[in-house]
């Protein structure tokens, strides 16, 4: 009875081993929106695009929440050291790998962000990647300083 059950226990990890780990799957996480203190001025949206399986491009952020969503890279004047920032159309995620849109680099900016998010304290975010995966996203607002969304500190008390 015991030596059966051996035999079964072997014959599992003998499969586990003949694949090449878990298979990388595309994900979106540590999403946060950080408010533009001057209400006119675009928010920054940040976040961890994990790649999946293959290679794919992300080509699209919106929200439902947000008038214009653009993606953004940052470039350096190598002469002036003046930053400025440039739309990027698609930004490739490779298979396995991480791409982070972070404060400095690749990032997203929001215009016109209502009062929903705000209040709520959390956005929601659509990603249209190149195969046609759609993920949604419930990210974290917060102020500048890292604090939750004046309007939701007013409802809270
Ligand atoms: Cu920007």
């Amino acid at each position: 009875m015991n030596r059966r059950i051996f035999t079964v226990a072997a014959a599992t990890s003998a499969l586990l081993l003949g694949s090449c780990g878990p298979t990388p799957q595309l994900k979106v996480k540590e999403a946060v929106l950080t408010l533009s203190p001057v209400d006119s001025n675009p928010s920054a949206f940040h976040f961890n695009v994990y790649g999946g399986p293959e290679d794919v491009y992300l080509l699209r952020v919106s929200s439902p929440s947000a008038i214009r969503v653009e993606m953004h890279d940052v470039a350096v004047d190598p002469k002036t050291g003046a930053v400025s920032m440039m739309p990027l159309q698609r930004v490739r995620i490779p298979a396995g790998e991480t791409v982070a849109f972070k404060k400095g680099g690749k990032h997203v900016m929001m215009w016109g962000v209502n009062l929903i998010p705000r209040r709520l304290g959390v956005i929601e975010a659509e990603f249209l990647f190149s195969n046609n995966v759609r993920i949604l996203v419930k990210a974290r607002v917060q102020e500048v300083d890292g604090t939750d969304p004046d309007e939701k500190k007013a409802i809270d008390g």
